[in-house]
């Protein structure tokens, strides 16, 4: 079983240039399934990989985090490394006191690319747990993003409801972390919320999104 590192990924990743490539494809729309090593069934796997993105601490870098596939490829590169670059980490899940999944907390977080079998575009509706009328589910789970006191931006990301974790991937590394996202109202016009069974109002907290396709 071989299955690279988080730090094996940022070494690498951090004293060598990052190629792209841009792949096309006549099928269905294409999303990247966070949290997740497989696609749905509805959907045909491009790859799988592992999230990165910009460090939380550094006040500059990416907002989107990437989904970096297992197998890299190098182009022409340069292995000094320096400091007039930008930088990709790999991601952990920052859950330290959640009730909900907080087993996950410092975990490395998977990906996978995704190209629907039917369908020409997907769109992700935040606060939903179900679809609206002519758009199917790919899947479903919470919406994270960083967390608001940190310097670097981030972006909402929708992480599936049965998050996985990459298998040795548990140590404290930081780097991109996916905390929950909870609502705060007010301009935001926020409907009644469920109540827990003590009474307390914690789960409401947790917005919901899913992953929509067209048909
Ligand atoms: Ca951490």
């Amino acid at each position: 079983m071989t299955v690279l590192s988080f730090s094996c990924v940022v070494l690498i990743l951090a004293v060598a240039t990052v190629p792209e490539v841009k792949c096309f494809s006549p099928g269905g729309a294409v999303y990247t399934r966070w949290g997740h090593k497989r696609c749905p069934r509805t959907a045909r796997m491009v790859y799988s990989g592992f999230a990165g993105g910009s460090y939380y601490g550094h006040q500059g870098g990416a907002v989107e985090p990437l989904c970096l596939p297992r197998n890299p490829q190098w182009g022409r590169h340069d292995s000094r490394m320096s400091s007039f670059r930008g930088y990709i980490y790999g991601a952990e899940y920052e859950l330290p006191t959640n009730i909900i999944l907080s087993n996950l907390h410092d975990n490395d977080v998977p990906c996978a690319v995704c190209e629907t079998r039917k369908g020409k575009s997907a769109i992700i509706i935040p606060a939903r747990t179900t679809c609206f009328n002519g758009w199917r589910k790919e899947y479903s789970g919470y919406l994270m993003t960083g967390r608001y006191l940190h310097p670097a931006a981030s972006t909402y990301s929708c992480v599936d409801q049965h998050p996985q974790a990459i298998f040795g991937g548990r140590q404290n590394n930081n780097g991109y972390l996916f905390y929950l996202v909870e609502g705060r109202c007010g301009s935001l016009k926020c409907p009644p919320p469920p109540i827990g069974t003590d009474g307390s109002l914690h789960v409401s907290s947790v917005l919901k999104d899913e992953t929509q396709t067209y048909y």
